[in-house]
């Protein structure tokens, strides 16, 4: 989600934190990149948060980013130039490491949520670094695939006609161990995996804020044109 449209979605919604995921490539684009000053429109007791997490993998579609040429020393000089509190996430241990950071983002957003008087409070902000195409294939004809912006969008084109290139998608597919995720026989959700599920109402598809429809929209109060013919 772009960080404008989340902003938008904070600031009518005072009881709404908005966790906003946004990619490097993305994030250097101009309207995204204008976004992260909206911070300064936020009163943190009548509207909304947004927890920014800059998802840091270093290409977008077929070059380096920007914030991937900038040490950690310098993405935090710049984010809290911003107005923000920077967290980096890198290295090992990630998921541990997201897991934290996220709980010191909400209790620091809830902290100063509940302290109105201070001024132009600094709201965290998260930024994980990882490698663009984690998990993937390493490697395709001598090319670097993971860690490369080689790793964008569909990486083995040619998996329906060429027998190596599907071994390494079944290879990869079959390494997030799906079949741990199933019950056997019965084709369905083991329910460790179920209990965790949100409850159906804070699925992201059917939040209000995420896709509103005609729950949200209203229609702007407009004129009658005619008296200006
Ligand atoms: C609104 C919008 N603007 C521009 C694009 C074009 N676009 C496609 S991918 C991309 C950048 C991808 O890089 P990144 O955001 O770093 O994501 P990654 O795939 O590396 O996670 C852009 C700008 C788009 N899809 N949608």
């Amino acid at each position: 989600m772009h960080c404008q449209t989340s902003y938008g979605a904070a600031l009518d919604n005072p009881d709404l934190i908005v966790a906003c995921l946004v990619g490097d490539g993305e994030a250097e684009t101009g309207p995204t990149a204008g976004a992260w000053h909206i911070n300064k429109l936020v009163n943190p007791a009548k509207n909304g948060a947004v927890l920014p997490i800059l998802h840091l993998n270093g290409y977008k579609i077929s070059a380096p980013t920007v914030y991937g040429r900038m040490s950690d020393e310098e993405l935090m000089a710049l984010f809290s130039g911003y107005g923000y509190r920077p967290y980096i996430v890198s290295g090992e241990n990630l998921h541990q490491q997201m897991e934290d950071v996220l709980e010191r983002s909400y209790a620091l957003i809830t902290d100063i949520k509940s302290h109105p008087e201070i001024v132009a409070p600094r709201m965290p902000m998260i930024i994980m670094r990882t490698l663009k195409g984690w998990t993937g294939p390493k490697e395709l004809d001598g090319n670097k695939i993971e860690g490369n912006c080689l790793a964008h969008q569909v990486v083995l084109t040619e998996a329906k006609t060429d027998a190596n290139q599907l071994k390494m998608l079944e290879t990869w597919l079959r390494s997030y161990n799906f079949r741990e995720l199933f019950k056997k026989d019965q084709g369905f959700i083991d329910p460790f995996l179920s209990d965790i599920f949100p409850e159906p109402n804070k699925c992201m598809g059917v939040s209000k804020h995420a896709h509103g429809g005609g729950r949200v929209y209203q229609p702007l109060k407009l004129p009658d044109a005619s008296q200006f013919c």
